[in-house]
């Protein structure tokens, strides 16, 4: 029934990108909650990599007080290193399917998915990860990598695809979005990204919404890379992320929105972020995580 795809997990146990501590569990407990093994059940071939060796807060020197972009060089050479290690998964047929981990990762994992072909990008998150180091009220680069990946940034991160931008801003979409900081709402404005806002989700449905948004990051490209930050949906049914925010999608519109992803056939890799343990209630929302990556891998009720 669904057609066999073989899937390559790659854990990335990152926090420096965050705020807060905690995402660097993610990995351990999206496994935990039975990724591999239902996964192979819906029919895949499924290899897991492991992770990738990350650098911890505690053996790390502390950026300064007033750091702009806050533990630039660790993230950066792991996400050259996850860019790399994608970029070959993907050169061998396999659907790269990354664990986090804060969402800094995705800087690598979109560049090197991007790398040699011309991809969409696909952004399910409550925020819009658009800032830059002018714009960022935090200096956690994990508020970056949208901005990143289509060219706005530092240059240890804007190269990692072999061309900047990484994506085009025209075959981008943002979904859900819902906490946007005052720059770098302005940014999003004067760009050729399209954002649909929880306003427009809640106006038009999810399924209008992903329809508009599939074909948009499928016209003209290779397919797509999507990446899905678990603070999308509201903390009531995902309270285990590290930067939650009320007012957000439904378990059940996450769900119809990775079905029709899977529908369209094009998603070509994904991200999986943001899950943290710490703040979870008995690994309730890395299993809702393990559920919509069956959604996005072709899972069907009937
Ligand atoms: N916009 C805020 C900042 O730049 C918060 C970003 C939070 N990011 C994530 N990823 N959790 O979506 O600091
Ligand atoms: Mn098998
Ligand atoms: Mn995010
Ligand atoms: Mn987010």
């Amino acid at each position: 029934m669904t057609s066999e795809t073989r899937v390559a997990i790659l854990g990335v146990p990152i926090d420096l990108g965050a705020g807060r501590r905690g995402v660097d569990m993610g990995p351990s407990a999206i496994r935990y909650a039975g990724l591999s093994r239902r996964l192979h059940d819906l029919g895949h071939h499924v290899v897991d990599f492991g992770n990738l060796a990350t650098p911890m807060v505690e053996t790390t020197p502390l950026p300064p007080p007033d750091a702009r972009l806050r533990y630039l060089e660790p993230i950066a050479e792991v996400c050259q290193r996850l860019a790399e290690l994608v970029s070959d998964i993907a050169a061998q047929a396999m659907l790269p399917l990354i664990l986090g981990g804060d969402h800094s990762l995705a800087i690598g994992s979109a560049s090197g998915s991007a790398r040699g072909r011309r991809l969409g990008l696909i952004w399910i998150d409550a925020h819009a990860d658009f800032n830059d180091e002018t714009t960022t009220p935090s200096g956690n680069i994990h508020g970056m990598p949208l901005a990143v990946l289509t060219g706005r940034g530092h240059l240890r991160l804007t190269g990692l695809a072999g061309k900047t931008p990484a994506f085009d801003p025209a075959r981008v979409v943002l979904i859900a979005v819902r906490d946007l900081d005052p720059l770098e709402r302005e940014a999003l404005r004067t760009s050729a990204i399209t954002v649909f806002t929880m306003h427009e989700i809640d106006r038009r449905g999810m399924a209008a919404v992903m329809e508009q948004a599939l074909t948009i990051a499928t016209r003209g490209t290779d397919g797509f890379h999507l990446s899905f930050d678990l603070d999308v949906v509201d903390p009531r049914e995902a309270p285990g992320v590290g930067t939650p925010v009320s007012g957000g999608i439904s378990a059940r519109e996450a769900h119809l929105a990775m079905e029709l992803i899977a529908e369209s056939g094009a998603l070509r890799s994904l991200d999986i972020v943001e899950v943290n343990p710490i703040l979870d209630e008995r690994n309730a929302t890395a299993e809702l995580a393990v559920e919509l990556a069956l959604s996005a891998l072709g899972k069907r009720i009937l």
